[in-house]
């Protein structure tokens, strides 16, 4: 796996805050996270969302931390090259899982886009190196796959995180300005997206801003299982409110490394 990250695509990363990995990880891996899937759409777990409104087609099914319930989920996110990834792109010496997040589109979810939107204001994590590696089960055509502002991790601007699956209600915090309609603005921006195969990855900074497309496919479902890793500087940031990540408080002070909690963000790498 080592040779799967090239020079070229930390360069990539490190100016645009998104790569695109061809062929990163084994069929195995892949075939053991279909079996979890289906396990989590069965037994979800205890924060599982279902966006889908009852008058809409299709399903939209969201879940996080699976790792700590479902051991094919653990194996990939503890074990699995996603750690070394994030590492080599992140120019890291050491990552830490900070959670797991699955989300399953059935085909013909239309009302499944994930709008515009960063994912570090939603954690309570502040530096630089945080990372999601988002990697597809099924092919991922154009229609259906996630969109990058390139570049948008180096503007040092946060933008408030936003309840965009339930009522929209966005974070109250001071420290983050509200977000324009970046979708109103496409063509001001440089937006950068990729078909993708199973076993291909995206692997992207927290920063980036990005969105998810539904899935209007009629056949194929759209399942990716996404990890997000932290780098040497990452620590824990208390806001005000309360980040939405992690769920439960961390045994630490604010402003200490994450990786000082090793029972809640566990080290994966080297
Ligand atoms: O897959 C999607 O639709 C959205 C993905 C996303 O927003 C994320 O992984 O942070």
């Amino acid at each position: 796996m080592a040779g799967a990250v090239s020079t070229a695509d930390i360069e990539f990363y490190q100016k645009n805050g998104v790569a695109v990995l061809r062929d990163c990880i084994a069929e195995a891996w892949i075939n053991r996270l279909r079996v979890a899937v289906e396990k989590d759409l069965v037994f979800a777990g205890p924060r599982a969302e279902i966006y889908t409104k009852p008058e809409d087609p299709g399903l939209f099914f969201n879940d996080f931390y699976m790792y700590q319930r479902i051991p094919e989920f653990r194996d990939y996110a503890l074990n699995g090259p996603g750690g070394e990834i994030a590492a080599r792109l992140m120019g890291a010496n050491r990552v830490n899982l900070f959670n797991d997040h699955l989300f399953v589109k059935e085909p013909g979810t239309t009302e499944s886009r994930v709008p515009w939107h960063q994912d570090q204001p939603y954690c309570a994590v502040d530096g630089r190196q945080f990372c999601s590696v988002w990697a597809p089960l099924d092919p991922i055509p154009q229609e259906s796959t996630v969109e990058f502002i390139l570049g948008s991790h180096l503007w040092e601007r946060w933008f408030a995180p936003f309840d965009a699956m339930r009522d929209g209600a966005v974070h109250g915090s001071q420290e983050f300005e509200l977000a324009p309609d970046f979708e109103g603005e496409r063509d001001a921006h440089d937006i950068a997206s990729w078909t993708l195969e199973p076993g291909d990855c995206l692997a992207f900074h927290a920063l980036t801003l990005h969105q998810g497309m539904a899935n209007t496919t009629v056949t194929t479902r759209r399942r990716a299982v996404i990890g997000r890793y932290l780098g040497d500087d990452a620590v824990y940031a208390e806001r005000e409110p309360r980040s939405e990540f992690p769920h439960q408080a961390p045994p630490l002070s604010n402003g200490e490394p994450l990786s000082n909690a090793p029972d809640d963000f566990p080290p994966v790498w080297p």
